[in-house]
């Protein structure tokens, strides 16, 4: 028989909110319940079917609260979920706030003799800022030694997560998954020749523009290809701080008209289909979900050799790895693939098997299903 599993992470756009409504589906798809509870429904979960339900976190407006304090509403409505639901576990997507109203309510929940398992997967910046931020430090660390059980999506993560924070559990790596017959390359001839009508080839970058992305590389690495006459278009897909400062870069250097920027679009896929080169220039990242969705579609990532981009992304295989910040070396690697269309072709290939071999959801997700049984187990022992 399914689980009934309680699943809170970041509704709005990022990847941890991906990954947590991604795995739900599947795992609603496995035959269990699954049970959302956050502040509103999660954006990539499209149309409810009945063993998904959505639980929203209503945060009270009272004149004393200047800050509202939405860990506890968060607990309060895990409190309820757990209670009527009868749910078997919670997994909380991001250790701030979602974990810490987990191990409260968890606490809340043993008062009335209900006992309930927690797992915390960890996805990024709730380890490499908020984690290492003085002011929430104490609270990462607690959340993270009170959970049942303790993922993190990359190698690269869980050593940082030992390595920076005061930690004394297990972490079981996980890593991010793709379904791979959504994302695919199809065919979109029409689109991609009303974008590349002399059949340029198109660089595509898609992020939610913060700084870490390094966006305005991404114009930078493409000016420099047009300077020395190669034919390509750029599309820059999703929306947020750096969307400025980029396209103001794209008028300075003279390159705005052979960009387009698409601001957020969903769905992805199609656009990943029309695509030659992936860039993904950041300055963190633990896994690179983004990267993922462009290779199961058959296109080589070009990116940085830093965080988990490297047990993604292999290197002369899938795509190219350069250092941080240097133009140069993505300019050289975009140009090696832009003068060879065989070798393009062979890595689009290896991109997409690597994607479907090695991280598709059927092979991921069932991780997940064993790592909660284990967790039910153990927390099931007597103390
Ligand atoms: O930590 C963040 O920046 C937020 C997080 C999110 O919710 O978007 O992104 C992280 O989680 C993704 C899913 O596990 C990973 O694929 C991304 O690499 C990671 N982002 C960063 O590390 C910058």
């Amino acid at each position: 028989m399914g689980l009934k599993i309680g699943i809170t992470c970041y509704p709005v756009y990022g990847g941890s909110g991906v990954v947590a409504t991604e795995l739900g589906k599947a795992l609603a798809t496995r035959g269990h319940c699954i049970h959302f509870i956050a502040y509103s429904m999660p954006f990539r979960l499209g149309h409810i079917q009945d063993n998904i339900r959505f639980h929203e976190v209503n945060v009270n407006a009272y004149p004393l609260f200047e800050y509202p304090p939405y860990t506890l509403n968060l607990t309060s409505k895990i409190v309820d979920t757990v209670k009527y639901e009868e749910l078997d576990i919670l997994h909380m997507h991001y250790a701030i706030p979602h974990a810490t109203s987990a191990v409260l309510a968890r606490q809340i929940l043993a008062a009335e003799g209900i006992h309930i398992p927690i797992v915390t997967t960890l996805h990024g910046t709730d380890i490499t800022i908020v984690g290492q931020d003085p002011s929430f430090a104490p609270v990462v660390n607690y959340s993270i030694n009170e959970s049942d059980g303790v993922t993190a999506v990359s190698d690269y993560l869980k050593n940082e997560t030992t390595g920076c924070c005061d930690i004394n559990t297990d972490i079981e790596v996980i890593p991010n998954f793709i379904d791979t017959d959504r994302f695919k390359p199809l065919k979109k001839d029409h689109f991609k020749q009303a974008l590349c009508p002399n059949g340029e080839k198109l660089l595509v970058h898609v992020s939610n523009f913060r700084p870490v992305k390094r966006a305005v590389e991404v114009v930078e690495v493409f000016h420099r290809l047009r300077a020395e006459d190669y034919q390509v278009k750029l599309l820059l897909v999703g929306d947020g701080p750096d969307r400025v400062p980029a396209e103001h870069r794209a008028r300075e250097l003279g390159v705005y008209d052979d960009i387009r920027f698409l601001g957020k679009q969903e769905p992805v896929e199609e656009i990943l289909a029309i695509a030659d080169i992936f860039l993904m220039p950041s300055g963190s990242e633990t896994f690179g979900l983004a990267a993922l969705e462009a290779m199961a579609c058959a296109v080589p990532v070009i990116a940085s050799n830093i965080g988990g981009l490297p047990e993604l992304i292999v290197h002369g295989e899938t795509g190219f790895l350069c250092p941080l910040g240097d133009i140069d070396s993505y300019t050289e690697r975009a140009k090696t693939l832009l003068d060879d269309p065989k070798l393009m072709a062979r890595m689009a290939e290896a991109s997409r098997k690597r994607a479907a071999d090695e991280f598709d959801t059927d092979i991921i997700v069932p991780h997940y299903e064993s790592y909660y049984e284990q967790v039910i187990a153990k927390a099931a022992l007597p103390a």
